[in-house]
Formats: structure tokens, C-alpha cells, sequence
């Protein structure tokens, strides 16, 4: 048990990795014997995020002069059956938020403008597809590090389950991906492409890029993200629309 002083500091920590949590607020809750235990716990996440990000291995980063002419959209390249997105897509996602829930301590509803008032990152990386073709293209958007420390992870949590808008069929498309990607520093949620907006053909609003991995874990038109204990019992159970079908690998590193 850290002492008094040591727990103090580690609130007024807490409370600046939440984004604006006042300390009075959390001075007042942390009366509460819940509260305390679920802030240890989103401690213990933000250490683990610390240690995280010391880390991982960087996938390579490209320059201006590398971007491919052409960067090729593959899979769904609308999401357009889906009613909401369309309804969202036609006033430019004014009214869109990304969900952020499951075992989070604060559920978010977090907006394009929202999101792109967290500190972003761009990086200009190369796309692998299993089909067999590669693109270079840039990318920006807050690292998702930052959006799950706002929402506070519970210690439970192993996966972050990224629920897309499209579906193939009646199937919708998802991915998953493991805490230490989660807090990747090249984990990011891109809302910008070559320096504009994501296109629809891309994943509009918003899309993952985990950068160490292959294609299809680079989940488009993500609109909420679940923070989960296990990948048991959600849909077909391994993790991904591509995993539960063709015999793709969960964790497709490069
Ligand atoms: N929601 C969603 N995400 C998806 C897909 C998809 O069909 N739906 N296809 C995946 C595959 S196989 C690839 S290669 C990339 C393609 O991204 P791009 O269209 O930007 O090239 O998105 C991945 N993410
Ligand atoms: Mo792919």
C-alpha cells in the first residue's frame, strides 16, 4: 500500500492521464472505497502503459518522397448499408463519436473534434496485405494509448475489440488486438490520410492502424471499442471477421 503522499501524487497523476478529471472531483471520490480500488487499477494500466511504450519495437517509418502514387482501398470500401453510418456520412460525421466502453472505469462517447484535440502522431508507414500488395501512406490521429488512459482500463482487461460499421453479408467486420499493441506508440486511430480527411474507400471517420501488424488488422470504419477480459464468446471467438473465417493468424506481425 503506496503511503499518503505517494498515493497523492499517483491521483494528480491519474487525474492528468484522464484528460481533465478535476482533482477536486477526484479529490471527493477517491473518498470512496470502490473508486479507490478501481484507480488502483487504472494505476497499475497506466504503469503497465509506461513500461509499454519503453518497449516495443518500432515498425519502420518512411518519408514524403516514399508515399506511394496509389494507395489501393481493399475489403468493404463503404459502410454504407449500415443505416447510421450512412446517416453520419451525410452531414461529414458532425454528429458521429467513437464508443469507447466494456471494462473501462469512464465510458466515453469521444467526437472527430474530440479525438483530434488529444496530442496526434503521423507516421508514414507500409500497408501488407496477405493478398500480396504493399502501400506506403501517412497517417494521423491520437495514439489509442491516450484515448484508454482517458477511459481508465479495469485490470481485467486483456484485448481492445475494435467493432466496425461494415458487415460482409450479415457478418459484421471486427478485430482485436492485445495490450502491448494497444499501447504501442504507433497504435494510432487515424482520422487523416495523406494529409486529409479519411475517405470513405479508407474507413471514414476513423480506422486503427497497428502498425507492426498485417492488412486486416488495420480494422476501417471503427465506431466503437471495447475493452474486454477475453475474446471468448464474441462472435466466432478468435479475435477477428478474417480469423474466425480463413485460417488468418490473430496476431499477424510482420
Ligand atoms: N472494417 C473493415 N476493416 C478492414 C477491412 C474491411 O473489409 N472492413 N479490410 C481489411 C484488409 S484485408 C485490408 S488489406 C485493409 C485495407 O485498407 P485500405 O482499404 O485502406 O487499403 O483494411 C482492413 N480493414
Ligand atoms: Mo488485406
Amino acid at each position: 500500500m503506496a503511503d499518503p503522499l505517494t498515493r497523492r501524487r499517483l491521483l494528480a497523476l491519474g487525474a492528468a492521464g484522464a484528460g481533465g478529471l478535476a482533482l477536486s472531483g477526484c479529490d471527493r471520490l477517491s473518498g470512496s472505497p470502490a473508486f479507490r480500488s478501481l484507480l488502483e487499477s487504472a494505476e497499475d494500466a497506466h504503469r503497465a502503459s509506461q513500461r509499454l511504450l519503453g518497449g516495443g519495437a518500432l515498425a519502420p517509418e518512411f518519408t514524403a518522397a516514399d508515399l506511394s502514387p496509389q494507395f489501393r482501398a481493399n475489403g468493404n470500401r463503404t459502410a454504407a448499408a449500415n443505416a447510421e453510418w450512412a446517416r453520419h456520412a451525410a452531414t461529414g460525421f458532425a454528429r458521429w463519436h467513437l464508443r469507447v466502453d466494456g471494462l473501462v472505469l469512464r465510458p466515453l462517447d469521444l467526437s472527430l473534434e474530440a479525438l483530434g484535440s488529444l496530442p496526434q502522431r503521423t507516421q508514414i508507414t507500409r500497408h501488407d496485405c496477405v493478398e500480396g500488395w504493399s502501400a506506403i501512406g501517412q497517417w494521423t490521429g491520437p495514439q489509442l494509448g491516450h484515448v484508454l488512459k482517458a477511459a481508465g482500463l479495469l485490470p481485467a482487461v486483456r484485448f481492445l475489440v475494435f467493432h466496425c460499421a461494415d458487415r460482409f453479408g450479415a457478418d459484421p467486420y471486427y478485430e482485436s488486438i492485445d495490450l502491448m499493441d494497444a499501447f504501442h506508440p504507433q497504435t494510432i486511430l487515424a482520422h487523416t490520410m495523406n494529409a486529409a480527411p479519411l475517405t470513405v474507400a479508407h474507413g471514414a471517420p476513423l480506422r486503427l492502424r497497428v502498425e507492426r501488424q498485417l492488412g486486416y488488422k488495420q480494422a476501417k470504419f471503427v465506431q466503437r471499442i471495447e475493452a474486454r477480459a477475453t475474446l471468448a464468446g464474441l462472435h466466432g471467438g478468435k479475435g477477428g471477421f478474417w480469423e474466425d473465417r480463413a485460417d488468418y493468424a490473430w496476431y499477424a506481425g510482420i
